[in-house]
């Protein structure tokens, strides 16, 4: 079983940023680029320094078309590094949608599960979570990587999206997970097309409107290669695609997401430091004394950011 200790979201008064950790042999990024333990254990390490919050460790590729592997290999994978990043003081965070795994590796000191599934994959998960007192993330899909691009037919991508996490987390609630250690991610990519994920995007505001901390994961992502594809037709490789990435970093961080899940920690940590201090720069709400003087006969207050275009529409 796993320890009761419990764990905090990180909330450090900007967009936390989590360093994506593949420990496998074929994710679509970074897959077989840390295949030792001291490989992999020093490229945490890294993002830690560039800026990382914490380092999502993940040993089942989410590739579409990926088989799956199994729980003894995904342990095998996993377990070690995340061992020795939570023995260096690491915030580690498992990618898993297994309940075993999870609980393993929250037992080796992983302080988030971060579950691509939202709780579908395997109905014990929620149990482990609730046990642990951690936090987790309950990311949309549909389907598994086998076939996700089956699913990926929406009406209204947005709307539907919201109202399936809203059934993740109320599921979560009801097996008893603490409410303030939901994170909710509207899975860019998974059971997605790129129009899907440009519109989700497009449409974040819905899904922070949920009131719940929100996860982007657009990192090297298809959608990018497809926006950036050259005139011949060529996309980017995922490895072209990291200054695309820090838009979407920006993008999420000012529309209010908790937090970005990114291969290159170091830009994204930059942007979100950096939005974080022209948000502190940003004028205080008017005084009272303002507000007095705003003041209409009819009774009627100007809102609190008395701006002039405010002022002069109820003049
Ligand atoms: N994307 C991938 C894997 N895990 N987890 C969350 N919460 N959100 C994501 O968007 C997400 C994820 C796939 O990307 P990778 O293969 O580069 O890890």
């Amino acid at each position: 079983m796993t320890a009761h200790r419990g764990a905090e979201l990180a909330r450090p008064g900007r967009c936390v940023v989590i360093g994506v950790l593949n420990v496998t042999p074929d994710s679509f990024s970074d897959g077989g680029r840390h295949d030792t333990v001291d490989a992999a254990v020093a490229h945490g390490l890294g993002m830690v320094a560039a800026g990382a919050d914490y380092v999502d460790v993940g040993g089942e590729s989410t590739r579409p078309g990926a088989d799956r592997v199994a729980a003894e290999e995904e342990l095998h994978r996993v377990l070690p590094v995340v061992t020795e990043l939570a023995r260096a003081g690491v915030s580690v965070s498992v990618d898993t949608t297994r309940s075993q795994v999870a609980a393993a590796a929250l037992a080796a000191g992983a302080v988030l599960v971060n579950d691509v599934s939202g709780g579908l994959a395997d109905p014990a998960m929620a149990a482990v979570v609730a046990d642990a007192g951690v936090p987790w993330v309950l990311m949309h899909r549909r389907g598994d990587s086998r076939d996700m691009y089956a699913q990926a037919s929406y009406r209204d991508v947005v709307a539907e999206v919201r109202r399936e996490l809203c059934r993740r987390v109320d599921a979560a609630l009801a097996a008893g997970v603490d409410a303030d250690r939901v994170v909710v991610d509207p899975g860019l990519g998974f059971a997605k097309l790129p129009e899907h994920d440009l519109a989700l995007l497009a449409g974040l505001d819905a899904v922070t409107g949920l009131g719940l901390p929100v996860l982007v994961g657009a990192s090297r992502k298809r959608f990018l290669g497809a926006v950036l594809s050259a005139a011949d037709g060529r996309t980017r490789t995922p490895l072209e695609r990291d200054s695309a990435t820090l838009a979407t970093t920006v993008l999420a961080a000012s529309a209010g997401a908790w937090g970005v899940r990114v291969h290159d920690v170091a830009g994204s940590a930059d942007a979100v430091r950096v939005l974080a201090a022209v948000a502190a720069a940003a004028p205080e709400p008017a005084s009272p004394t303002d507000l007095a003087h705003a003041r209409r006969p009819g009774g009627l207050v100007t809102p609190v950011h008395t701006d002039d275009t405010e002022r002069w529409r109820s003049a």
